[in-house]
Parts: C-alpha cells; structure tokens; sequence
C-alpha cells in the first residue's frame, strides 16, 4: 500500500524495505512539494521498526532533472535541497539512490547523499549548474570531491558536462550498474544493501584528498577561456573548500550559490534554457508532421554540404545533387572532412563516418534521383531567376506530398512558391552556416505553407538536434534582416573614428566569441560583396553608405581564406591589417570626416541599440513570434552571448525609455538611419517590457 507524503512523492514498504516514489512529471524537477514529500516520506520510513533500508527511485523518465529552475529568483521554500540531502545522508538506514534518465544537478545531489547508488543504462548525469549561472548549491560541491576527487569534481562542475552511466562508473560516481525497471532494480539493490553485498556509506565520512594542483590549472584554465562567466569561477573556490570542515564547505557554498542567484548572468541563462523550449510552441503545432525517410539536397557549396552532414548526422539518408561531376566530388570532400570533424568531436565512430559515406550518400547530376525524396532542401546560388526554374523543374520531379524547401537566406518565399503548383508544400528552412555544426534553422512560413509543412520542418529540425524558430516572410527574415541593420552601425563607427580592432574587441568584451569584422574575414567578403552589388540599385540614395569593404575586396582581400581582409593571417595570431587602415583613412577624407574618439561603451551602445531597434520593427511586422524567439535567433544563429539571454533580454535590462534617449541622441548625428521604432514608444507609454510580451501580456 502506498502512502501520498505530497503530491508529487509516496512511499511503501516491502519486506523490510522502503520505497520512496518520486512522481512530477515530466522530468522530476525539485519543486518544493517534491522536497517536502521526500522529507516527509524519509521521517515516516525511519519512524516505521520494520523498514531495514530504504530505496528512492523516479516513477517518470527521470530520477531528478535538477532543482525546479522556474522556482529560481523567487523565495525559496523550506525544505530546502540540501536539508532533503542531509535527511536522506542521516537516515539510520542504508539509501540506495536508483539513477535513472536525467539525474542532474540538484539530482545528482541527491543522489550522492544517499548511501550507494545503483544506476540504469540510459543515465544521463553531471552538474550542468554552470549553465544556467550558478553552481552545485546543495552540497555537490563538498561530497562530490569526497567521492570522486578533487579533480574529477571541478571537470563536471566547471563543464557542466554531462555524462552516461559507463563513465560515472569509472568515476566511481556509481557503484553499479543494473538493468530492469527501477522499481525492480530499487528493491534488489535495497536487499543487497541489507546482505551487505552492496556496500553502503555515508559520502560525508570519506576523507578527501588535496589537489592544490588540479584547482590551480582550473583556476587557471577558466581565466583564459571565460573571463566574462562568473559562476565557473565559484565552483572553482567551493570545491577548493571540501579539504576543510563539511559543515564551513557547505556554508562557504552556500553562499556563493546566492551570490550566482542574484548576478545577472543566471537570470541571463536561464532565459535561454527555456528560450530553447519556448519557440518549440508555435501556432501550427497542432497538425500532424509528415513522415521524413529521406532528403534531397540541391547544391553542394559549403551550405548545401553542410545541410547534408547535418542531416546524414541524424540517420537520414541523402542525395545531393549538383551541376557537374567535379562539383559532386567537391560536395563528397566537404562532406567526408564534416563528418570527420564530427568523428574528433567525439560524435560519431570512424566506422559509421565510412558507412554514412558509402551507403547512405547519392550524389549525382541527376535530378530525377530526387523522386522519391521526402523532402528537398534546395541550397543553391541566392538569384530569383535561378531558384524559379529550380522549383518548377522539382515540382514536376518530386512525388506528391514531398515537401519542396529553400534555404535561401533572404529571398521572397512567397515569390519562390509561385513557381510550382505545389505552394502549400513550399517553406523556407534557413541553416546557418557551418550548417552541421550551428543549431540554429529558421522555418520560413509563406502565405500558403500548409501547416502539417510548418510542423514538419520543427520536426525535422528536432530530430537534427537543432533549434527551428517560426519566421515570417521578409527580406532576410528574422536573424539576417536585424544583422544587415546593424551591421552597418560597425562601418559607420570606423568611418567616424573607431578601428575594426577596437569594435571587435569592444563586441568580445561584451561577450561574443568574435566580433564583426573578424567575422566577416571568417565568412569570406566577396560573399557580402556580391551581394551588395546585386542590390545597389535598389540602395536608398539617402542611406549613409560605407564603401571600405568594397575597395577592401577590390584588392582582393576577401579575408582569411585570402591571407588577409580586415586582418591578417599568418602563422601566429591575426594582425590588424594596415593597407585596410590606409584606406580607411582615405575613405574618411573623402567624406570630410574628421576621426573621433570612441570609447568602449559608446561602441556597445551603438550596436546593440541598432540590433535592439530593427529587432522591434521585426516583431512589431509580425516577422517573429515572440520577443523570445529572437533571443533564440541570435543565441543559436548569431553567438549572441547566452549569459545575456539574447538582445531582448538585454533591451529589459536598458529599458524603452533608455533605448529611446540613445537613439534620439544618436539620431542628431544621422536621422535618416536612427529611427525610434513605435513599438519602443509604446512600451515606454505603457511600462511593458519584452518579457511581458513573452507571457502574452
Ligand atoms: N526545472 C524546471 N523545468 C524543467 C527542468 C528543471 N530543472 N528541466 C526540464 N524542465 C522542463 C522543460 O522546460 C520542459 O518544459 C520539460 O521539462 C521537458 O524538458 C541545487 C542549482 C532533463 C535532459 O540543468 O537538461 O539543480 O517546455 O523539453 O529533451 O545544485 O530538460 O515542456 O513546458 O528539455 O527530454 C540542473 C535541465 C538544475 C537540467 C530533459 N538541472 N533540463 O530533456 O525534455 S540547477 C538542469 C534538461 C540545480 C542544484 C541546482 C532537460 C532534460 P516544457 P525538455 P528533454
């Protein structure tokens, strides 16, 4: 007979044996109620003569998933996580802790609390606090390194990794591992806990061994790789604590778990955890997804070869299609060195990248190969004419019902739709480059994508292990529409002023892996180039136009793959490059622009205000969703920085009315550029906020 404790927690006996039964779908995260259950559930087996030892296990898919991340920044109940730790860590019975699916963080915790732990096959366990801005905050900090050591602490600390149960076992994370159904593996293990051949003790009474060396290499390794992050760094001074007294450890955690709590950078990643979850919601959600058995790519440049490795990744198979035979054996190069890459990233075995590459990759000149492809993602050269004929040559190739996509990254869907009769089956999937490797696809909805096509693309996206956000129909849709705006503000700031190296650096020091420039050397510039020759007809004549970059490609300069562009590369660490100076300086003077000063923070301002700015034309157009979906855009798409949350976040963080100051201010420099967007003056008006508009408000 099981007895309720809370609502989310019951428990029962069995020959002498406890069962403590956690139920809060769907992943057992930590709320309150299943704190105050396992407490409860703990007094009521201890007080009960009979129970010889007790057994806790998940009766959903995980044993726990962590603390309840969405009780974060509210106040905290008591039973708090680490007195559900000491309860179990103090029974006068032996506790096996049953590991099963996500164990994580405040899981983990939990779990090492207990006096064994038995771990099932499909384990997935580690301390991933750091990415979400604080740290193990119940006592990970103080028994990890009595149980596993000092070292292996601060890599599943400081990593966040997470890791399955062979490895754990190793670690000696886990005693052992069973097979079964966990309430089976709860009462063998529990059983063997009481013959004593599963070894029971409590991890606080295990001694543990200094390593100043291992946390000074961490301590050292962090300084150079996350300077802006602030929780890695705690973990760092949490475990260096576990050599002295438990009880100072755990308080010394403690409180850097609260100073972690209350920095920015949590409330920052953790709107991106969920950020991640929340584009998955979306209006045709409803309809019932198209079963995808194989895809068809059309072109094998570095985007269409790396939408191929992405897909070939997840199981699919894939035929590629290109114009010639060199151009096939090209696309086979790129998309052998792709999955290779995957191979040293430890995702995929040798033997599977041979398999992959020998019976689950066509490439060919002929398109009819594509006929029976469930879907086909074309990813050819960006030119209407050119996408027009390729769709009407698929629509009369591909089978009914196959869905037809493009992956142009600012072209009219709308317009690509029109040239086959198959409209309804027609969406936009937009990867971002290296395809195989970004996360981020934008679905690109037109007039009359059918919605079971919508819901297909999130689909397939999932099963790619990627991000899909729902994007309406523009030129550049949601990512490239706000990047072309601010992208400009980086030239306006040279032009007036600035190096290219003094606006990366000021980007990085707020928190991207690179800054403009440096990516545009990375992306190659006779790409943007072209495609600003395409579009200088239809150029505003008003618009502030910056013509450094093409004087730069005129010289062929095209960037790294040149040797050289904004930098210049060579064997050590790139160097700014001083021709490109040159012709700054000569491009200011026939401006009649007399160089200014610009400090750090007036460089940040300027761009992130821009980014800010076209970001709330997109939303106010409807292009986006949800505020938060351009956060995902740029967290998954653009490195946007994750402990910022994305640039509506970091909007909140200004606030409309201030955004409105700079622009205005800026403005009195060049009207014709910074404009306040009415929906920043709405929001200023009415005191709403983006993250109101994330919850409907
Ligand atoms: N708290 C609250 N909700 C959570 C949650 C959590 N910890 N984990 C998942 N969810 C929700 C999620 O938002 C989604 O909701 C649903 O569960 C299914 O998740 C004291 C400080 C467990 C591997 O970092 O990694 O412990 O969108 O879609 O792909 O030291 O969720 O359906 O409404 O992701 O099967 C540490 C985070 C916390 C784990 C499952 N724990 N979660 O993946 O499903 S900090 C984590 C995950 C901590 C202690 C501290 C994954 C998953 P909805 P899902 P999934």
């Amino acid at each position: 007979m099981s007895t309720q404790t809370s609502d989310t927690v019951s428990y029962e006996t069995e020959d002498g044996i406890g069962l403590i039964v956690l139920n809060n779908a769907p992943v057992n995260a930590a709320s309150h109620d299943l704190r105050r259950g396992i407490c409860a559930a703990v007094a009521s087996l201890e007080a009960d003569e009979t129970v010889r030892a007790i057994a806790i296990y998940g009766a959903t898919r995980a044993f726990i998933a962590g603390a309840d991340i969405s009780e974060f920044g509210k106040p905290i109940k008591s039973p708090i996580l680490p007195e559900v730790c000491l309860a179990l860590e103090n029974c006068t019975r032996p506790v096996v802790a049953v590991m099963h699916g996500a164990t994580l963080g405040g899981g983990l915790e939990v779990a090492i609390s207990a006096h064994a732990r038995v771990a099932l096959p499909g384990l997935l366990t580690g301390f991933p606090e750091v990415t979400l801005g604080v740290l193990p905050g119940s006592g990970g900090t103080q028994r990890g390194p009595r149980l596993i050591g000092i070292a292996a602490t601060l890599d599943l600390a400081t990593t966040g990794r997470r890791i399955g149960a062979d490895e754990a076992l190793k670690m000696g994370l886990i005693d052992r591992i069973a097979d079964g159904e966990p309430r089976d593996v709860a009462l063998a293990s529990a059983r063997e806990a009481i013959d004593g051949t599963l070894a029971t003790r409590r991890t606080v009474d295990l001694p543990v061994t200094p390593d100043p060396a291992a946390l000074g290499r961490y301590a050292d390794k962090l300084a150079e790789t996350q300077p802006h992050l602030f929780s890695p760094h705690k973990c760092v001074e949490a475990i260096a604590a576990s050599t002295g007294p438990f009880d100072q450890g755990m308080e010394l955690e403690r409180k850097l778990f609260f100073d972690c709590i209350d920095s920015p950078q949590r409330a920052g990643l953790i709107h991106a955890f969920f950020a991640e979850r929340a584009v998955s919601k979306f209006p045709e959600q409803g309809a019932q997804a198209r079963d995808i058995g194989s895809v068809g790519v059309i072109g094998g440049g570095t985007m269409g070869s790396g939408i191929a490795s992405a897909v070939l990744l997840a199981g699919l198979p894939v035929t590629l299609t290109e114009r010639d035979d060199d151009a096939l054996e090209r696309a086979r190069a790129t998309i052998g060195g792709n999955l290779a890459g995957a191979v040293k990233r430890g995702k995929l075995s040798e033997d599977k990248r041979a398999v992959i590459l020998s019976q689950m990759l066509t490439t060919t000149t002929d398109q009819s190969a594509l006929s029976d492809a469930d879907l086909v993602i074309e990813a050819v050269f960006e030119d209407m004419a050119v996408k027009h004929e390729i769709f009407t040559r698929l629509d009369g190739i591909c089978k009914p019902g196959a869905i037809l996509a493009s992956n142009t990254s600012y072209l009219d869907i709308n317009e690509i739709a029109a040239a086959a009769q198959r409209p309804a089956e027609i969406v936009g999937l937009h990867f971002f480059s290296p395809a195989h490797v970004m996360r981020l696809i934008e679905v690109v909805v037109a007039d009359r994508t059918a919605p079971d096509v919508v819901a297909t693309g999130f689909a397939l996206a999932k099963r790619l292990g990627k991000v899909a956000v729902r994007a309406g129909v523009c030129d550049g849709f949601i990512g490239n529409r706000i990047l072309s705006h601010y992208r400009k503000v980086a030239d306006y700031l040279v032009m007036d002023g600035a190096s290219p190296r003094q606006v990366d650096r000021a980007m990085i020091d707020f928190g991207f892996a690179m800054g403009p420039f440096a990516v545009s050397d990375l992306a190659g510039m006779d790409i943007a180039w072209a495609a600003r020759k395409r579009k200088a007809a239809t150029r505003d004549p008003d618009e502030r136009y910056v013509a450094v970059a093409d004087r730069i490609c005129e010289n062929g300069w095209f960037g790294r793959k040149a040797g050289q562009g904004y930098y210049i590369y060579g064997d050590g660490a790139p160097v700014p490059n001083p021709k490109v100076d040159a012709i700054i300086a000569e491009e200011r003077a026939r401006a009649g622009i007399r160089p200014r000063d610009f400090t750090d923070t007036e460089i940040v301002d300027r761009y992130m205000t821009a980014m800010v700015s076209e970001a709330a034309r997109v939303l106010a157009d409807g292009i986006a969703l949800r505020p938060v979906d351009i956060d995902a855009v740029f967290l998954f798409g653009y490195g946007f920085p994750r402990h910022r949350g994305g640039p509506m976040m970091y909007a909140d963080t200004i606030g409309a009315q201030a955004l409105i100051d700079r622009i205005e201010c800026f403005a009195a420099e060049d009207a014709q550029y910074w404009q306040v967007p009415p929906l920043l003056r709405q929001m200023a008006e009415t005191g709403r906020s983006f993250a109101d508009m994330n919850k409907g408000g």
